[in-house]
């Protein structure tokens, strides 16, 4: 074979590969071997600099950084979408169409749906199949030339596949899903530069650097939504048909479009998107909703910036604006101070938000937080609300910087910041009664002893009240003392007393978990009770001893050691044990001997026959590690129904994943 054969081979196989990975997401080619024809690519376009073509994969990234980019008119307009934030504003616009169109109330509308990506429209000029040009929205008229960044975007092909039409412009989002904007974070923060604020702030930001190089490094991604301009080819007739012809030049569309038959099928689309956003590997801000037929599309028409046949159907807003009114210290299980934000209470994502969380004081340093700024607070699915930064354009000179205080706030001991930590500590022990507190809670939780009913505010009262001490007392509780308690009946109290009970029969685990010791968590305390078999032997284990323990290193081995000598926590066990609390011993055994020793396995998704936690303690009783992401060192993803993001990222690196009835050979059931 020639060079020049070679060479056109080569560009063959590593487009198809680009198109599986970054557009279908289905990777063909581990990593090595993709670099490798890679490397083969370039050496010979070196050889032969004559045969370089603009569509090579080697030439994503090239040339210069730019002074400016260049202004770029675009053909047609790029509109925006009008809004919806209410089931009632998407039956006007339903009825508004139906009026427009002459179409029956009663006879339902077809339209084409798909989430609304939180990231940065552009358009994408096709001449003869390949990528002539890109270009930013701007202000809809007048856009920004960004071609050489967009090159660098893996999920933009620079050649479409055949039949390709004479021109075609095709729109989309680019965006930054959200595993690439969390590690480019925290890039961000080990070269010491600014964080951005979301993957819509990461994405404008990289998509608009004069230096292509830059925007090469960065993880974007790009969709779909739209055909502007069509030369060559017949219009597709619907926007979904518009949609598959895209796909089949290359060009990557959402895979949760779909086709909806009236507004209450839309309404149905709207929950079923909003239950999967958190889950979701990448931000979205709504739904759109698209008149599906084209000439219905044409009648409907536009008005001013945006047409009448679309919309987008809004989520609460995320991120909203509010005054930062105080900042106060919380203090935790292990004595760390956390500073909270006290805000103005605000609406975020459907809630009402007046505290969020400031992490620590290096944050509140890095992102130059006062008190009395206005602040973005941002609330995402579940998580703890936070402060993403300071609105600056209102800032006032007297507002001034939090300051950690010199006492705890609730006990008045001493604070201390450890040596190279960010975290600052009360020093009172359990002689802080919020460390009591929180210690209290952590027994309880459904992890370590799984105490049901036992609450935070039931602790904080109990505590206050001065009917317990600590985590022993609590088997020493009357039915009088509890349903003596606010929000507490006779009934409560007597479950709860039983969930006391109940909880005296835990395994070695849990216990060494549900003591609190610091960073021994779940997989840690599971690995001494594995190792040492009963508590004494724990208790006793020198450093040195301890250190043997897979994943126990020296600052892990001293805490333990150092948990056991105080004496308050001796006798605070000692107390347990004699209200009762037992556990079954377990047979030591060698770990690496075990048949799936060394292996790390990641559950996602629904199980049929296993809940998450059997499948869990299924792999660990044979020696596997169990993991919450997936990494190029997961072993294999066990996929039940409904698979989150985490079995996109298990086929990016070429990490296999299994079914349930792969799992069950593994682990020897018949
Ligand atoms: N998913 C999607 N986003 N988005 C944005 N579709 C969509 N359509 C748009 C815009 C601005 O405009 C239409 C007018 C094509």
């Amino acid at each position: 074979m020639t060079d020049a054969e070679r060479i056109r081979q080569l560009r063959e196989e590593l487009t198809e590969y680009d198109y599986h990975y970054y557009v279908l997401d289905e990777p063909l080619v581990t990593d090595e071997y993709y670099d490798r024809l890679m490397r083969e690519l370039r050496d010979l376009e070196a050889k032969h600099p004559e045969l370089v073509t603009p569509d090579s994969p080697t030439q994503r990234v090239g040339g210069q950084a730019a002074e400016r980019f260049e202004p770029v008119q675009h053909e047609v307009p790029m509109l925006s979408l009008d809004n919806a934030f209410s089931e009632q504003e998407m039956l006007d616009f339903d009825r508004r169409l139906h009026e427009r169109l002459g179409v029956d109330s009663d006879r339902p509308l077809q339209y084409c749906a798909e989430p609304k990506l939180d990231g940065l429209a552009i358009s994408l000029l096709y001449e003869d199949g390949l990528l002539v040009r890109a270009a930013t929205r701007g202000d809809g008229r007048t856009g920004e030339n960004i071609t050489a960044n967009a090159r660098t975007v893996k999920a933009i092909p620079l050649r479409l596949k055949k039949p390709w039409p004479q021109r075609l412009e095709a729109r989309g989002e680019v965006y930054m899903p959200r595993d690439g904007f969390e590690a480019l974070n925290r890039q961000q923060i080990e070269k010491g530069q600014k964080t951005f604020a979301n993957p819509r702030n990461a994405a404008a930001g990289s998509l608009r650097q004069l230096d292509p190089k830059v925007t090469a490094e960065r993880p974007l991604t790009y969709t779909s939504y739209q055909i502007a301009q069509l030369d060559g080819a017949d219009w597709p007739p619907t926007q979904y048909d518009q949609m598959l012809y895209l796909k089949s030049l290359g060009l990557p569309i959402s895979p949760y479009m779909e086709r909806l038959q009236g507004i209450e099928a839309c309404f149905d689309y709207f929950r079923r998107i909003g239950e999967q956003r958190d889950d979701l590997p990448f931000d979205i801000d709504g739904v759109v909703f698209k008149l599906d037929r084209v000439d219905q599309q044409r009648k409907a028409g536009f008005v001013s910036r945006a047409p009448r046949w679309a919309i987008a159907w809004k989520f609460p807003a995320q991120e909203v604006m509010t005054r930062l009114l105080d900042v106060e210290f919380q203090v935790g299980r292990t004595g760390a101070l956390t500073p909270v934000a006290r805000l103005e209470p605000v609406q975020v994502g459907g809630v009402t938000v007046s505290n969020a969380t400031l992490h620590n004081m290096d944050e509140i340093e890095r992102k130059d937080i006062r008190i009395g700024d206005c602040v973005i607070v941002r609330r995402a699915g579940d998580v703890i609300p936070e402060v993403v930064g300071p609105v600056l354009k209102f800032r006032k000179p007297q507002f001034r910087k939090p300051v950690m205080p010199e006492r705890c706030p609730v006990c008045g001991s001493e604070v201390v910041r450890e040596e190279g930590h960010a975290v600052y500590r009360c020093t009172g022990g359990l002689g802080c009664p919020a460390q009591r507190k929180e210690a209290i809670k952590h027994f309880a939780s459904r992890k370590a002893m799984d105490i049901d009913g036992l609450g935070d505010k039931l602790v904080d009262q109990l505590v206050e009240r001065g009917l317990i001490e600590d985590v022993a007392d609590l088997y020493a509780l009357s039915l009088e003392q509890l349903a003596g308690l606010e929000r507490m009946g006779e009934k409560s109290a007597r479950n709860l007393l039983e969930a006391l009970e109940r909880s005296k029969s835990t395994t070695l685990p849990r216990f060494i978990y549900a003591l609190g010791i610091r960073e021994v968590g779940e997989a840690t305390a599971e690995a001494l009770a594995h190792h040492f078999g009963d508590l004494q032997p724990l208790m006793e284990a020198s450093e040195e001893a301890l250190q043997e323990v897979e994943d126990v290193g020296p600052v892990v081995a001293f805490n333990i050691v150092h948990f056991f000598a105080q004496p308050r926590n001796r006798a605070v066990i000692d107390k347990l044990i004699a209200a009762g609390i037992h556990w079954p011993k377990i047979d030591t055994v060698d770990p690496d001997s075990l048949l799936l020793a060394g292996k790390t396995y990641v559950i996602t998704g629904t199980l049929e026959h296993y809940s998450r936690e059997q499948a869990k303690q299924r792999l660990k009783a044979l020696g596997a590690k169990v993991s919450g992401s997936v990494s190029k060192k997961t072993t294999a993803v066990i996929a039940g129904d409904k698979p989150g993001s985490k079995i996109d990222k298990a086929r990016k690196l070429g990490v296999p994943v299994l079914d349930e009835a792969a799992f069950e050979e593994l682990i020897g059931t018949d």
